[in-house]
């Protein structure tokens, strides 16, 4: 594969100690698409300050929030190629080239999001992290996603029969046009920062997510209807570029492991309080929350892509394994 221009600029700034005002032997890059503030981009602050600490200000993080560094898809590979050290994404961008992550973002694969705690923090988060290794990445930490469900500026969605004919932007991955197909509406995949102007124009109708993207996003502006259907509880990752985390000591290794664990019960409390937060300010600001969802259709629905994308006796038992952890 080829390195674009712009990626060996970042690459050679990458090499220079950027370090704010402690002086730092290196400064690990770190991209989010969402803004300062959301809780994924303090998480990874606060690893970083516990890194800080742990190496005695020999390795520190700087963030890039806002996608400054890209959209997600081209964040990931540039930390493939260890143009960028560190990514937090959601999985469904890995989908398309780690068959693992597909099965955990299966609608309704997980009961609730404490479900997928126990999953996640269990062995088979370990299971799922090793399969990013071949893929030159690093998984340091899983973080929240919430729950995802839809949203447009048509009409408020009541039942599936509503969502037919319109059009909702889904993450790039096949499983979740193949989702949008199962439901009877028309997917769009395209990157989070084209959804705004892209609902605003009419291009698409609605998209999914969290509460907490519905609202810093701007979505609830331009996209009042929103039903709480939580089709998809999907965990998030903090991943590491491979060429990256081979360079480092053991002891760095450790620290860096270390550092990424201590921020998790951090981020899942930061969660929490800015779902609350945000659901309130969309509903203050107009949006039409609907909470009574019928569940059971979209359920019955998704059977097709269990048949699909767990097409392994491997990704099967996954399924199954997930299924019956309490
Ligand atoms: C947000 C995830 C982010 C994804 C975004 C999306 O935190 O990683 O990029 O959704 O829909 O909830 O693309």
């Amino acid at each position: 594969m080829k390195l674009h221009t712009t990626m060996i600029a970042a690459l050679a700034a990458s090499t220079l100690c950027t370090g704010g005002a402690m002086a730092c032997e290196t400064t690990l890059r770190s991209a989010d698409t969402h803004p300062d503030g959301y809780p994924t981009v303090e998480a990874v602050k606060y690893m970083g300050k516990q890194l800080e600490e742990k190496t005695g200000g020999r390795l520190c993080v700087e963030v890039f929030p806002s996608s400054q560094l890209g959209e997600e898809k081209d964040s990931i590979e540039q930390t493939q190629f260890g143009v960028i050290d560190m990514v937090r994404s959601s999985l469904g961008p890995f989908n398309n080239m780690i068959p693992e992550t597909r099965v955990v973002s299966l609608p309704y694969i997980f009961r609730s999001e404490e479900h997928m705690h126990h999953v996640v923090d269990g062995p088979i988060g370990k299971e799922i992290a090793a399969a990013f290794v071949p893929n030159d990445l690093v998984v340091l930490a899983y973080y929240d996603g919430g729950a995802r469900s839809f949203y447009n500026s048509k009409r408020p969605v009541m039942s599936i029969e509503d969502l037919k004919g319109l059009k909702f932007r889904v993450m790039q991955s096949d499983v979740f046009v193949d989702m949008m197909d199962a439901l009877g509406a028309n997917a769009t995949p395209m990157p989070y920062g084209e959804v705004y102007s892209s609902i605003q124009t009419g291009v698409i109708d609605g998209a999914e997510n969290n509460f907490p993207s519905y609202d810093s996003s701007g979505h609830a502006e331009v996209a009042k209807y929103y039903t709480n259907d939580q089709h998809l509880i999907m965990p998030e990752v903090l991943a590491m570029s491979k060429i990256t985390f081979d360079k480092l000591s053991p002891e760095d290794q450790a620290a860096v492991r270390e550092a990424a664990k201590a921020s998790v019960p951090v981020m899942r409390d930061l969660w929490t309080k800015q779902v609350a937060a945000s659901l309130e300010k969309v509903k203050a600001a107009g949006a039409e929350v609907i909470t009574d969802v019928d569940k059971q259709p979209y359920i019955d629905a998704m059977a097709p892509l269990y048949a699909k994308y767990a097409d392994t006796p491997e990704l099967k038992d996954l399924v199954k394994r997930i299924q019956d952890t309490q």
